[in-house]
């Protein structure tokens, strides 16, 4: 008898246990390039989705009365785009709640319309071609300023900031570099400014010499490159070489903390302009703090600093969570139309708005430069 009530007692607290802590598990998808020539840039952004995962989990998080675990489902998409949407076909198939990436244009857009047919939202913390949320998808999101902005920002600083009166244009011809080079070059014409080249490289290219060679013989004082910092470093070394002293601009992809470190430590103090697609006003005494605390809390947890777009990952996951906690569900379905209503989250990257797009709304950019080896801010600009 004593038997039999302690089977009966044993079965109940398994019962009573599994439903009174029971987690559901909500799956974070991330894809970034974690192999190849920017995989510095791709871990970045993945260690980013990492840390908000982490402390998500050590807050916990209760969705629609549920407690919640939260697991990151890391794809690496090596900035290819075959494998951009390879990658999206495995998180959608592995049914994910939500996707943070990619990190490249050129595997962001055509893994878009992947997690658009499977109702999946995707928020990219650093694609910034204009075209990913000018498809018409209802699951397309950034948190960072587009190309247009960007490369509009440093053409008319060329211009009337730097006074540039013979600017020079390379690409490297993917969906980022050639759009924000589109995008200078258009701004460098219409602030009244002269180009006096454009010649393109790829993404993959060591060996600037013939491209370089041809600028030097028309005399520029400024030379903008679109394109990743693991292109620009060398591309920097090689212009030293051949001794051009022009200064040297460059969209988001370029302003990371190991861009010195790329070019052998060939840059000049202040010779670099670059842009980072968001920042905080440096005024702003709290967002200043917090930012600082999250780059000690990366450093200490990952023994790296940041180089361009953790912090932004970080947000991205943050605003996706607040939006299924807001639903009170983690199904895509129920949190997409809260997600796009999102206005005014407070972030570490600062207040994050959609527009009807998915764009955040009235983003920021900030301009930088470097000196004896590291990065120095020249303020924000919107
Ligand atoms: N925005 C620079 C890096 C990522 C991209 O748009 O390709």
């Amino acid at each position: 008898m004593q038997v039999k009530l302690n089977v009966l007692i044993g079965a109940a607290a398994l019962l009573l246990g599994s439903s009174v802590f029971a987690q559901t598990i909500v799956k974070i998808g991330h894809v970034g390039p974690t192999s190849g020539a920017i995989a510095h840039l791709g871990k970045d952004n993945e260690n980013g989705a990492r840390m908000a995962i982490d402390d998500l989990n050590a807050k916990g998080v209760m969705i629609g009365g549920q407690k919640v675990k939260f697991e990151l489902l890391a794809e690496d998409d090596g900035a290819d785009p075959k494998q951009g949407t390879a990658a999206a076909q495995k998180l959608v198939d592995s049914k994910v709640n939500g996707v943070i990436g990619h990190l490249n244009s050129g595997t962001s857009i055509p893994a878009s319309k992947i997690y658009s047919d499977a109702g999946i939202p995707q928020i990219s913390p650093s694609a910034t071609n204009p075209k990913y949320t000018r498809q018409g998808y209802k699951t397309t999101f950034r948190v960072v300023a587009d190309d247009v902005q960007l490369g509009g920002t440093l053409g008319r600083y060329a211009v009337k900031e730097l006074k540039g009166k013979s600017i020079a244009v390379i690409d490297d011809r993917t969906a980022y570099g050639q759009g924000v080079a589109d995008e200078f070059e258009k701004a460098v014409k219409s602030s009244g400014g002269n180009t006096v080249g454009r010649e393109f490289t790829n993404d993959k290219a060591t060996d600037f010499t013939a491209i370089l060679t041809t600028l030097k013989a028309k005399h520029p004082d400024i030379v903008f490159f679109g394109g990743m910092d693991a292109v620009a470093g060398p591309m920097l070394r090689q212009m030293k070489q051949l001794g051009i002293t022009a200064k040297f601009m460059g969209g988001d992809g370029i302003c990371s903390s190991k861009l010195p470190e790329l070019s052998a430590n060939s840059i000049a103090d202040g010779q670099v302009i670059c842009a980072e697609a968001g920042g905080i006003d440096p005024k702003d005494a709290k967002a200043t703090a917090a930012m600082e605390d999250f780059k000690k809390r990366f450093e200490a947890k990952f023994n790296t600093k940041v180089e361009i777009y953790s912090p932004y990952v970080y947000d991205s996951v943050m605003v996706m969570v607040a939006a299924m906690e807001k639903a009170g569900s983690a199904d895509p379905a129920k949190y997409l139309p809260v997600l796009a209503k999102t206005e005014g989250y407070k972030g570490i990257t600062g207040t994050i708005s959609f527009d009807e797009k998915g764009d955040v709304k009235n983003g920021a950019l900030t301009l930088h430069t470097y000196k004896g080896g590291k990065q120095e801010s020249l303020g924000v600009v919107r």
